[in-house]
């Protein structure tokens, strides 16, 4: 009998690379999606076909039993989340009802449901905020900087309470910058290719950023999902940073970006105060040690391969 899961945040970047993965592995997938006045499945659009979708809410306890009552999951992924820093501060309330409570939520309607589930909880390097050692593992003290960084700390001790109060199969993936040709606009590794390819195109003459020291250490959304799935795959359910262990700045995203299009960032890149944040997360650099040992993770794709790829989808996508 193939095994079932259900993804929270299917039509997001993850989701859509996770609900793959899973595909190729043999498992029924099924992807909880709230409603919207416009219908948004693009990056699942290619296995739309083969993805059950089952209506629910981060918000709405009861829809999200009855999606676990329906769907039957073996595991389940929750990576569904306002998943943007900025807009935290925008939006602090909502960012924690989703992204905080949300996950009690999600973890309420397993234990309720189910309690053989597998559950796993999309947390972030953005918990080490203003770090205090570097590199950054699953040791490292949380200082977050944002309420986006402040509702992720909930959400990831709440998945650990729940696992030893209830003794569920809860891991938290404490997963560094991921991004990929999906990733969404506003993100900057995104609106910075996705400019260089108007730019290029003739369509924009400049691109406006905020700070450029700010240092990430990032990776590709394809690697960091199978990382998630390896860890719903052990004998005891545990906690694991997924990184690539190297960071780079924002000044070398662009030099990159523009570079391989031919161009040079320092003609194009302006900076613009309306794009820095109240408090920054300066430095992210995380250890994948205990990934590697454990679940013989290791990433794939380079920085700088990384960057290029997203630039060459960009350019393609304009001129499709
Ligand atoms: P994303 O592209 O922004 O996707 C977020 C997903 O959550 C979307 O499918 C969105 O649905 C869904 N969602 C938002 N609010 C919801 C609600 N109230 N009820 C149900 N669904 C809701 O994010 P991502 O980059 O794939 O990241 C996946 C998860 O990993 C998030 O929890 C994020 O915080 C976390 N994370 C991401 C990174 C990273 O670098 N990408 C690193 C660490 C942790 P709509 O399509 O309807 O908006
Ligand atoms: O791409 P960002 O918006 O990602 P951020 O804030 O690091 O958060 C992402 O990664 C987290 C993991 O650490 C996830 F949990 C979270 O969900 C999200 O996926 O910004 C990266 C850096 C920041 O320091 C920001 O200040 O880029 C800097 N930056 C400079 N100019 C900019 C811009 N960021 C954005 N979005 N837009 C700019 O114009």
């Amino acid at each position: 009998m193939p095994k079932r899961a259900l993804i929270t945040g299917v039509t997001g970047q993850d989701g859509s690379y996770l609900a793959e993965l899973l595909l190729g592995e043999g498992y029924e997938v099924s992807g909880m999606v709230r409603r919207t006045s416009n219908v948004n499945y693009e990056r699942v659009e290619h296995i739309a076909d083969k993805i059950r979708f089952v209506p629910g809410d981060l918000l709405d306890e009861g829809s999200i039993v009855a999606a676990l009552r329906d769907v039957q999951p073996h595991e389940v992924y929750n990576l569904a989340a306002q998943s943007f820093v900025t807009t935290s501060w925008n939006q602090p309330m909502f960012t924690g009802e989703a992204t905080a409570l949300g996950v009690t939520r999600v973890l309420e309607a397993v234990r309720q449901v189910d309690p053989s589930i597998r559950y796993y909880q999309a947390s972030s390097s953005e918990m080490f905020g203003k770090v205090r050692e570097v590199p950054q593992d699953e040791t490292t003290p949380f200082y977050p900087r944002s309420p986006y960084g402040v509702a992720k700390v909930y959400g990831h001790w709440i998945t650990i309470n729940y696992r030893e109060s209830y003794d569920l199969y809860a891991c938290s993936g404490i997963l560094f910058n991921h991004e990929s040709p999906r990733r969404g606009l506003e993100f900057v590794t995104r609106k910075v290719t996705s400019s260089v390819a108007r730019i290029k195109a003739g369509l924009d003459r400049e691109l406006r950023l905020g700070n450029l020291d700010a240092k990430r250490d990032w990776g590709f959304a394809g690697d960091y999902v199978r990382a998630m799935w390896l860890m719903l795959q052990q004998d005891v359910p545990d906690d694991f940073v997924v990184a690539t262990g190297e960071t780079h700045s924002v000044r070398e995203l662009c030099e990159i970006a523009f570079g391989r299009a031919g161009l040079d960032w320092t003609a194009y890149v302006v900076v613009d105060e309306r794009f820095l944040r109240p408090a920054e997360v300066d430095l992210l650099v995380g250890s994948p040690a205990k990934a590697a040992e454990k679940l013989g993770w290791t990433p794939t794709v380079a920085f700088a391969e990384l960057v290029e790829m997203m630039v060459d989808a960009d350019i393609e996508r304009l001129r499709r």
